[in-house]
């Protein structure tokens, strides 16, 4: 039995199993199998390059981060990008028309996001339907996954995509759960929490470990609500990933002005018409907002800042994280920093490396 096979039988037997409490663990072990099933579908196989990116599929990160257009065929992702971008991506009436991934720059806020046209994917994308495992390897590079919606379409596209995305290791909108597992040599399975786990126990934890040949760890639950499948993800953990995602319906242009408004209200959702450039700008704010990136003014002594001029960092980057992205020297030179800006608690405030600066913020380096 193929990999693929195992998987199935797997899926079927766990939708013929009554979900109680009599049968949590055996549920339990289920989702164990199936993900250490999944990661072997991940894995690179031999003959087949890399771990599903294929060749000459994923483009180079350029930027300051990147987000992926995933959505199914013909939804409008080329649309949107050649509508916020220089990049021209071919838009047309039939499916699978975007046929490998095409990178084009959002300026937005003196900031370069990188967006990323993908081919349209499917059900069972991540069984290798369609270029499906190429896309989703390109998503999980990325630091914002937009899902292209059809708002003409029904309610269960989001369902299906999210399926795939999940499948793969991709956590959507999910912070990683609060568990520590510490493998060892010896001693067996130990359990320890803060308070009593609701969903895991050591009896089931021991047998997920079992399942991928670990038979002796420490493991620290802090937060009481972690379920198995969270478990699961800490075992694999080089396999999942935790990415943001926007949901954004486009084409309302066809549809009425109520369905229109239930769209927008949808929690974490966004409504565009590529057609007729509506939304776009409040959606590109969203990106902004989404990716928590910071602008930040540099200045020398006695010099005002270019404030048409900002430097883009990462959320809760550090002044060390400045000085890295100046010079690769320069924090062997620095002396302290002067801030101004409201991460500031006086303008200017004194600061060293370690100091967390916030968006807007002027920054003047002093160096020895
Ligand atoms: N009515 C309407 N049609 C749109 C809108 N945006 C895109 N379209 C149309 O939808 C069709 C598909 O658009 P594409 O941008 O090629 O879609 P895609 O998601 O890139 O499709 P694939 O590359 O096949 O995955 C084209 O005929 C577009 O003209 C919109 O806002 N409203
Ligand atoms: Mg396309």
């Amino acid at each position: 039995m193929g990999v693929l096979e195992k998987i199935a039988a797997i899926q079927e037997e766990m939708a013929r199993t009554q979900k109680n409490k009599a049968t949590e663990y055996h549920l339990g072990l289920l989702k164990g199998k199936l993900a250490k099933l999944r990661r072997e579908l991940l894995e690179p196989q031999p003959g087949q390059g890399g771990g599903g990116g294929g060749q000459g599929f994923e483009i180079a990160k350029a930027g300051d981060a990147r987000v992926s257009l995933i959505g199914f065929p013909s939804v409008g992702k080329s649309s949107f990008l050649s509508n916020v971008t220089n990049t021209k991506s071919e838009a047309a009436s039939y499916e699978f028309t975007t046929l490998t991934s095409v990178g084009g720059l959002l300026q937005y806020n003196g900031a370069e996001i990188q967006i990323v046209d993908l081919p349209g994917i499917i059900k069972a994308a991540s069984q290798g339907k369609g270029r499906g495992r190429q896309v989703i390897a390109v998503a999980r590079t990325s630091d914002l996954i937009m899902m292209v919606l059809d708002a003409t379409k029904g309610d269960d596209q989001k369902e299906i995509l999210e399926n795939e995305l999940e499948s793969m290791g991709i956590r959507l909108n999910k912070e990683k759960p609060d568990i520590s597992l510490k493998l060892k040599k010896t001693g067996g399975v130990k359990l320890n929490s803060i308070n009593p786990p609701v969903h895991l126990n050591e009896k089931i934890v021991a047998a997920l470990l079992k399942e991928y040949k670990i038979h002796s760890a420490d493991v620290l639950i802090r937060d009481e609500n972690v379920t198995i499948d969270d478990f699961i993800d800490i075992i694999n953990e080089q396999h999942v990933t935790y990415i943001k995602c926007l949901y954004v319906y486009n084409k309302v242009d066809v549809v009425s002005l109520e369905e229109c408004d239930r769209l927008a209200r949808l929690p974490n959702t966004v409504v565009m018409s590529c057609e007729l450039t509506l939304g776009i700008e409040d959606l590109k704010e969203e990106i902004w907002r989404q990716l928590g990136l910071i602008r930040l003014y540099t200045k020398r002594r006695g010099i005002e800042p270019d404030f048409s001029d900002p430097m883009v960092v990462r959320n809760n980057s550090t002044i060390q994280s400045v000085c890295d992205a100046i010079h690769r020297d320069m924090k062997n030179q620095f002396k302290f920093a002067l801030v101004w800006g409201s991460s500031s608690k006086h303008s200017p405030q004194r600061c060293g490396l370690n100091h967390i600066i916030h968006d807007e913020d002027v920054v003047q380096i002093v160096t020895k």
